[in-house]
């Protein structure tokens, strides 16, 4: 099972041990990969910093992705650790709650660029500053949901953020192709975090994820991680510019 030993990889979006992301490194660190592990405030280090330490993370460092200089140390220190690095994860969004909560038709421009930013715009600060240091190929994934590809009841302003996102995975896989650089983006069903409470009625989208897939079964953070174990491995080197669901199946039926 060590299908990424010696493989290095930077993990951006573990609030707490209910992330999606957190769920994703502990699979990467079981396959032997060693990773860089980052908090988004001193608040969020708390819960963070413990995770981390418990799949020796050697680097645990502050981003806030609205931040360029803590982006450009982080990717640094790696380069100065690492000189290498063969993989990334990033698994953030956010946009402010009113515009969040709004009609897409009334959210506000500063609302709509604040979500693009965090949650579409920092996946290619990320890609610009690894590309470089993935000299050998290499797997940048991201984490989208089934709402930026079809209308979700109070999905609101992240449903057009997420379709741009899926729009860059496909044009950076497109891109980074010749260099062996894979892009993918990972698309599960609804899974209660801590950023899936802010959405309205959060409960009805996990029933309705429920009952409506052909498994009948929610996902959970372990699920996401296997399948995102095996795409960044060398062994999906001819998967790229895809939005893998891991739904129990419930993107394929109709309303
Ligand atoms: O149902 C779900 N939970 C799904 C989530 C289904 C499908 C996709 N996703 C996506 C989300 O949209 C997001 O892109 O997965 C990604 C990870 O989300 P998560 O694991 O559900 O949520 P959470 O555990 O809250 O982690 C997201 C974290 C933030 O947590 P809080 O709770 O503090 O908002 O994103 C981070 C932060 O740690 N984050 C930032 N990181 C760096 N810089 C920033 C920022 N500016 N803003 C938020």
């Amino acid at each position: 099972m060590d299908i990424l030993k010696d493989k290095k990889g930077l993990i951006v979006g573990i609030a707490n041990d209910k992330s999606i992301a957190w769920g994703c490194a502990q699979s990467f660190q079981k396959a032997g990969a060693n990773l860089a592990i980052t908090y988004l405030n001193e608040k969020a280090e708390k819960y963070v910093r413990p995770l981390a330490e418990q799949v020796n993370a050697p680097i645990i460092m502050p981003l806030d992705v609205t931040d360029d200089s803590q982006m450009e140390t982080l990717f640094k220190e790696i380069e100065e650790k690492w000189g290498k690095l063969d993989f990334l994860l990033h698994a953030i969004a956010f946009a402010p709650k009113e515009d969040l909560h709004n009609r897409v038709a009334d959210c506000s421009k500063d609302g709509f660029l604040t979500a693009m930013d965090i949650s579409c715009h920092s996946f290619i600060r990320m890609a610009h500053l690894a590309e470089p240091l993935m000299k050998d190929g290499g797997c940048m994934l991201t984490t989208t949901y089934y709402g930026g590809e079809k209308v979700v009841e109070n999905y609101g302003v992240m449903g057009p953020v997420k379709a741009a996102l899926e729009g860059t995975v496909k044009y950076m896989a497109a891109e980074l192709g010749e260099k062996k650089i894979r892009v993918n983006a990972l698309s599960p069903g609804p899974i209660a975090t801590r950023a899936a409470g802010g959405i309205a009625n959060f409960d009805t989208l996990l029933e309705e994820a429920k009952n409506k897939s052909p498994e009948h079964e929610l996902v959970c953070t372990d699920c996401v991680g296997a399948y995102a174990r095996f795409l960044v491995s060398d062994e999906a080197h001819l998967v790229t510019g895809s939005t893998v669901y891991i739904d129990a199946g419930f993107n394929i039926m109709a309303a």
